[in-house]
């Protein structure tokens, strides 16, 4: 059955304007499973007026203890509507439901954390040369945050932004991507159940134009926003305009290093996971596998073997490895990024094309693919592809891999797979990526920060430093001597 969505505005679900909405597509089946809402230049501004009024009367009022409260309701909401919200999320984004499940689960333990720091923001005393003046300082909302999700993990990427936000006392307009809308709609029911007072959450579906209404819009008082740099580019624009900060979220190509000396099944595990979980849709692909000259053959071969098992199929099933592309645009940007990869004389080892077979009629699959004498200078060793095509770079020396690591516009993770510490050490200096992975990948938790550099963006996500995101400090100086003071005569 189609369900139709409505926008949640000031904790009401209202129709778009005119009736606008479009289809809401199931990328394995192909069927309109939603019908989703464009929301309207005007009701864009309805929901910023709504967090702004929302923020003036109630939320900036509000104890740490009432948002602590609110926030664990919100935990515990999500966590008891788990299971559904993966199979909505699944069947909107095709994501396998084995990660979506966990990613539930994660994002309500990432509410649940910052339930806990809601009552812990403080400022700082600080002691000045001046005696007779106590000086402090105090972290204030900013007011609006406006919150651009893409198709993705949209309840991962949301969380990350969503619970500081709020445990800072923050009102906020979330614009999901209007290619997987349906969970954050659902999740506006959750907040409304939760008893978050009208208008500290509103969401507004649509198109890049309701994106860009929202960053242009002269009432916002901060962006963040997860999607590819290009947009990441023109929202910094938009900001700069304003003069309001932004958070970047953007992207990588990320190096996953393995020495001579690594464990090579947990590094070849690593590897997989690096870049086939999620089919290679996730900011944090390691997309660049960087393999010194001892085991290169080694590796090439074992993971080319174990790619080509990977289980491929309906993303609702529990067996399934690897689920569809997101969307059929992104589908047609992974062929073409496969064809150009051939043209400019990567070596294809396995995939390469659109997967077909049994179970995979329907649906946008494509093969596990691995390239491998892949140089720096090619386009698919410098490209996001988003998809599950991996390119494999040999090295011999150690200053080697680490030009090799850094050889990237990019700079949001990476991985060192070896079994010296010194090395490691010394990798994890080198390496200009905001997460370095030592013998591990893709694993992380709300508490520890996440957040690129170079055109990975800007901004941390998760731990506590993410609240400072969304708070100001202001400085209050209080002199309360009863000194005679010269007006020109500056005090030290
Ligand atoms: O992202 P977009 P898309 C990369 C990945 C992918 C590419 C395109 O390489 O192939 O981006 O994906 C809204 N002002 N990533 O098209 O276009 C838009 O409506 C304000 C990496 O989905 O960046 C959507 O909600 N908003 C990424 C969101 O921005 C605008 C995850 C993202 O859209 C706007 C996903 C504008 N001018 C894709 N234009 C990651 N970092 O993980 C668009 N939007």
């Amino acid at each position: 059955m189609t369900q139709r969505y409505d926008l949640f505005i000031n904790n009401d679900f209202v129709a778009p304007d005119g009736d606008d909405y479009f289809p809401a597509y199931n990328p394995y089946t192909g069927d309109v499973h939603a019908m989703i809402p464009q929301a309207s230049d005007a009701q864009v501004a309805q929901a910023v007026a709504a967090a702004r009024t929302a923020f003036d009367t109630v939320w900036s009022k509000t104890s740490g203890l009432e948002r602590s409260k609110l926030l664990g309701k919100l935990a515990d909401l999500l966590e008891q509507n788990a299971e559904r919200m993966a199979i909505l999320e699944t069947t909107d984004n095709g994501k396998v439901i084995r990660e979506t499940k966990g990613q539930m689960l994660m994002a309500a333990r990432s509410y649940r954390f910052y339930a806990g720091a809601a009552d812990k923001i403080f400022g700082q005393s600080i002691p000045l040369d001046q005696k007779d003046v106590f000086d402090y300082t105090a972290k204030e909302p900013l007011g609006v945050c406006v919150l651009i999700t893409a198709w993705n993990s949209p309840m991962s990427i949301l969380c990350m932004k969503l619970a500081p936000a709020l445990a800072a006392r923050n009102c906020v307009v979330i614009k999901p991507s209007e290619h997987a809308s349906c969970t954050t709609l659902e999740l506006a029911r959750l907040i409304k159940e939760a008893g978050f007072p009208a208008g500290v959450v509103n969401v507004t579906t649509g198109d890049h134009r309701v994106g860009k209404a929202l960053t242009r819009s002269g009432r916002v008082d901060r962006v963040s926003f997860t999607g590819s740099p290009q947009v990441g580019r023109s929202i910094a624009a938009d900001a700069g305009e304003r003069l309001i900060p932004v958070t970047l979220e953007l992207g990588g190509k990320s190096p996953n290093i393995i020495f001579d000396d690594a464990d090579l099944d947990k590094a070849v595990v690593g590897a997989l996971a690096g870049i086939f979980a999620a089919t290679g849709q996730t900011c944090i692909a390691g997309s660049r596998l960087v393999v010194q000259r001892g085991v290169y053959d080694e590796v090439i071969a074992r993971l080319a073997k174990r790619a080509q098992m990977i289980k491929l199929g309906n993303p609702l099933d529990m067996a399934t490895e690897m689920g569809t592309a997101a969307n059929e645009p992104q589908f047609r940007r992974i062929l073409e990024r496969i064809e150009k990869a051939r043209a400019e004389g990567a070596r294809l080892v396995t995939g390469g094309k659109q997967a077909t077979g049994p179970g995979l009629e329907t649906g946008y699959f494509i093969e596990p693919t691995i390239f491998a004498d892949v140089t720096s200078d090619m386009e698919l060793a410098q490209e996001e592809v988003f998809g599950p095509v991996l390119a494999i770079l040999p090295f011999d020396t150690e200053d080697e891999a680490i030009a090799i690591a850094n050889d990237t516009r990019y700079g949001l993770a990476s991985g060192v797979w070896t079994r010296d510490i010194s090395r490691a050490m010394r990798m994890v200096k080198a390496i200009e990526a905001g997460t370095v992975w030592v013998n591990t990948y893709r694993s992380g938790q709300v508490m520890a920060p996440f957040g690129g550099f170079k055109d990975s963006g800007f901004g941390k996500e998760r731990g506590m430093v993410s609240l400072d995101d969304y708070l100001k400090i202001k400085n209050v100086m209080i002199d309360y001597s009863n000194d005679e003071r010269d007006p020109f005569m500056l005090k030290l």
